[in-house]
């Protein structure tokens, strides 16, 4: 019963099952698996899309004549399956071009050629169908900052996110833009750094309509933040155009972790967010098995987070059906008629009113909203007990 079909919108990188393992402390523990046979397993567990950087498909190298030729195969694997590609990106972190920024080096010709780049791959990207598209920095950064760039960077990020918007528009291929902030790795402090960061930034550009977010669990926790919190600012700005989902300790590099295998619980209330306010996009896996594990390991990686979110589901409708739960939710709100009629909208005589008004300051400090008891009883309804 927890057995993903593609109506779940389960969604892999080619580059998340792909991992060889490599790190940069040691070499490939796996070989490298071509993308039409990821295709057909991810299909095979229920998965329902598969995303790519171009170099994940194309390499960087290719021939005209090569490139249509994998990507043909590509395409091919494709229809056979039924799986789809929903998001794309741009590989603008490996090659050594990109090795201080690609849209905020200091280089007009490196700031060029990422232009050119992403443009090419998002001609891939709508070739395939794909109708996000998602720009993650992580060569966008500094170890240094002697060479005082930091309001030259961000003005770059922007002329060259507005150029691609009016690309996007002017190709007629319509794509959302997905902003993926990171605090850091691979460089020490990577720009726009956490989804609040990235929600100030898209105010600015030209169509900022166009832009939205693609938080990722593992990203906010290094920042030593709530994903939750995140991805729920992200929803109330109407910008949760796409999710990374993955796994981190805090504090530690990046791990890139099996869906709920660090942190359960944080989990369970981003599952709980994503399907009580009917999230409807793809819910993308960017995580991969543990460099420790061979092949089998992979696909036990790719069904173990597919199963954990769809448990979590599960857990999230019996915490919405439990009376007890729903009873200490209900008792910890308070609401008051007569107040709210004052606060809810301003006036001068609202105001006023509010302002003569005296309050209980001990008894409302007084008050046990009964916290312990609630989070208990959902411990106990994660834990199986309920
Ligand atoms: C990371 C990032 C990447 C991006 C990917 C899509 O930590 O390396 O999460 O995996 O999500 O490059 O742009
Ligand atoms: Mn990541
Ligand atoms: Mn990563
Ligand atoms: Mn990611």
């Amino acid at each position: 019963s927890y057995t993903p079909t593609s109506a779940d919108r389960f969604t892999f990188g080619l580059w998340t099952v792909g991992n060889p393992g490599r790190d940069p402390f040691g070499e490939a523990t796996r070989p490298a698996l071509n993308a039409p046979y990821l295709v057909r397993k991810l299909a095979e567990l229920g998965a329902y899309g598969v995303n790519l950087h171009d170099n994940d498909l194309v390499p960087i190298d290719a021939s005209a004549a090569q490139r249509d030729a994998i990507v043909g195969d590509f395409k091919a694997a494709l229809s056979d399956t039924g799986l789809v590609v929903p998001m794309a990106t741009t590989n603008l972190f490996s090659d050594p071009a990109f090795k201080d920024g690609a849209f905020t080096s200091a280089d007009a010709r490196v700031r060029a050629y990422a232009l050119h780049k992403t443009m090419h791959s998002m001609d891939l990207g709508a070739e395939l169908g794909a109708q996000t598209y998602v720009l993650w920095g992580g060569r966008e950064g500094t170890e240094v900052d002697a060479g005082g760039k930091l309001l030259d960077a961000l003005a770059w990020f922007r002329d060259s996110l507005n150029y691609l918007a009016e690309y996007s528009e002017a190709q007629g291929y319509g794509y959302r833009f997905a902003l993926e902030p990171k605090p850091n790795e691979p460089r020490a402090d990577i720009f726009l750094p956490t989804v609040g960061s990235a929600l100030g930034f898209i105010a600015t550009l030209d169509q900022p309509d166009l832009f939205g977010l693609n938080p990722e669990f593992a990203h906010e926790t290094m920042a030593g933040l709530s994903f939750p919190h995140a991805v729920a600012q992200a929803i109330d700005a109407g910008k949760l155009f796409h999710i990374d989902l993955n796994d981190q300790k805090m504090g530690r590099f990046d791990q890139d972790l099996r869906f709920g295998a660090e942190n359960p619980k944080a989990a369970f209330f981003l599952v709980k967010l994503l399907e009580d306010t009917g999230y409807a996009g793809p819910k993308h896996f960017d995580a991969h098995a543990l460099r420790t594990e061979d092949e089998a390991g992979v696909w036990a990686f790719a069904r173990g987070c597919m199963r954990t979110y769809l448990i979590l589901k599960e857990k999230a409708a019996q915490f919405a059906q439990d009376a007890e739960i729903q009873a200490a939710v209900a008792a910890y709100r308070v609401e008051d008629a007569e107040l709210s009629a004052l606060t809810g909208t301003f006036s001068p005589e609202n105001a006023t009113a509010l302002k003569a008004r005296t309050f209980d300051r001990a008894a409302l400090g007084a008050r046990g909203p009964g916290l312990e008891a609630l989070d208990q009883l959902t411990i106990e309804l994660l834990l199986g007990v309920r």
